[in-house]
């Protein structure tokens, strides 16, 4: 089972793909696709110009799911509404950054509403590690599940 992880830049998407595979560093801007496990992370700035939402959607198709990852010191609107209804997988919404405090999760709940996500939303935070073991288990459960259905557990070869 593999995830294309998209949000805005700065929601915490290279952080969160580095902490599930044990990995701590800092970050830099994310320049290209990068697999790491089963998770896809892309560069923030695809979801900053309207033009490169097409490369994101086009994307989509190689994974299974689609991880749409807000911060919850999100400020403003990032996302048009009904964003997710582009993508020909499930979008699933992850609000990070938990560690911030529960105040600020209205506006990131909204957020995603907006964007025609659907709840239940996961809740995370790659400094306290909340919520990490909760999506991890979602994920290699959904990945047994396909290895049950159609033996491999992977879209295309790898
Ligand atoms: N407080 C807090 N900061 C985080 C968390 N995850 C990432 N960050 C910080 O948010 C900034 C952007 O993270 P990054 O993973 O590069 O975001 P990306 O642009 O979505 O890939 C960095 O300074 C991270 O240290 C988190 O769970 N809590
Ligand atoms: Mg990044």
């Amino acid at each position: 089972m593999k995830c294309l992880i998209i949000g805005p830049s700065g929601s915490g998407k290279t952080t969160l793909c580095n902490a599930l595979v044990g990995y701590w560093g800092v970050t830099r801007p994310t320049q290209m696709f990068k697999t790491v496990g089963n998770l896809i992370d892309t560069p923030g700035v695809y979801m900053e110009y309207p033009t490169l939402y097409q490369a994101l959607i086009v994307s989509s198709q190689q994974a299974d799911c689609v991880l749409l990852m807000i911060g919850s010191d999100q400020k403003g609107k990032p996302l048009p509404s009904g964003f997710a209804q582009s993508f020909p997988r499930p979008v699933i919404g992850i609000i990070s950054k938990t560690d911030l405090g529960e105040a600020k999760l209205e506006h990131a709940k909204a957020v995603l509403a907006d964007a025609g996500v659907k709840e239940p939303y996961f809740y995370i935070s790659s400094r306290t590690l909340e919520g990490l073991d909760k999506l991890n288990q979602w994920i290699i459960r959904n990945h047994q599940e396909r290895r049950e259905h159609n033996g491999t557990g992977c879209i295309g070869n790898d």
